[in-house]
C-alpha cells in the first residue's frame, strides 16, 4: 500500500500491519501541517522481507531522508530498517500484546550497540512525525522556522486556557 506519495517525498513511512494505519496516518498528518512530503507503505520485516529490502533501497534512491518504521508485537521492523540504511530511523512501537506495547517498546528500543533507532512513545506517530522534521529542519531553515512556530502555538494554548489563568 502507498499513500499520498508523489515522488517529492522526504520522510518514508512504514508500518509492519495494516492495523498499524491509524498511527502512520497521525504522522503524516503533521508531516503535512509542517509541508514535509511523506509516504506511507504497509511492509511487514517478517513477512515480507525482500519487498522490505526494495522498499529501503528503492526510498533512498528517491530521496526519502528519514524513516519512520511502526509496529507492534515483535516489532522488528524499525530495526531491520536501520539495519538496511544510514540514514536516521524512528522507531514506533504500537499497543496490544504483552503489556499493552510493552514488548514492542522493549524491542524497538533495546536495539544493540552499532545500528541506533531513536525510539518514541508506544502509538506516538505524532512525536515520530516531530522528530523527523527537526531532524530534517537542520539543514532546512524554513522548516526550523515552522517547527519553531508550531511550539509556539503550543506554547500559547496553554498560556491561553482559563486554568492558568493569572500566570
Ligand atoms: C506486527 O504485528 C505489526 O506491526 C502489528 O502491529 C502486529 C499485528 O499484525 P497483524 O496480525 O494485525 O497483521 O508485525
Amino acid at each position: 500500500m502507498t499513500t499520498e506519495s508523489n515522488g517529492s517525498a522526504r520522510v518514508g513511512i512504514v508500518v509492519g500491519s495494516r492495523s498499524d494505519i491509524g498511527a502512520a496516518e497521525r504522522a503524516m498528518a503533521v508531516l503535512d501541517e509542517l509541508e514535509v512530503d511523506s509516504e506511507i507503505r504497509v511492509i511487514s520485516a517478517h513477512r515480507a522481507p525482500d519487498l522490505l529490502a526494495r522498499f529501503i533501497a528503492g526510498a533512498e534512491a528517491r530521496g526519502i531522508r528519514v524513516f519512520i518504521a511502526i509496529a507492534g508485537l515483535a516489532a522488528h521492523l524499525p530495526g531491520v530498517v536501520a539495519s538496511q540504511t544510514t540514514r536516521p530511523v524512528i522507531g514506533v512501537p504500537m499497543a496490544g500484546g504483552v503489556s499493552d506495547g510493552l514488548d514492542a517498546l522493549l524491542a524497538i528500543v533495546q536495539m544493540p550497540k552499532g545500528v541506533p533507532v531513536a525510539t518514541v512513545g508506544v502509538g506516538n506517530g505524532e512525536n515520530a512525525a516531530l522528530l523527523a522534521a527537526a531532524i530534517l529542519a537542520v539543514g532546512d531553515s524554513d522548516l526550523r522556522a515552522r517547527l519553531a512556530a508550531r511550539r509556539a502555538t503550543q506554547a500559547a494554548a496553554i498560556a491561553a486556557d482559563p486554568a492558568n489563568e493569572g500566570l
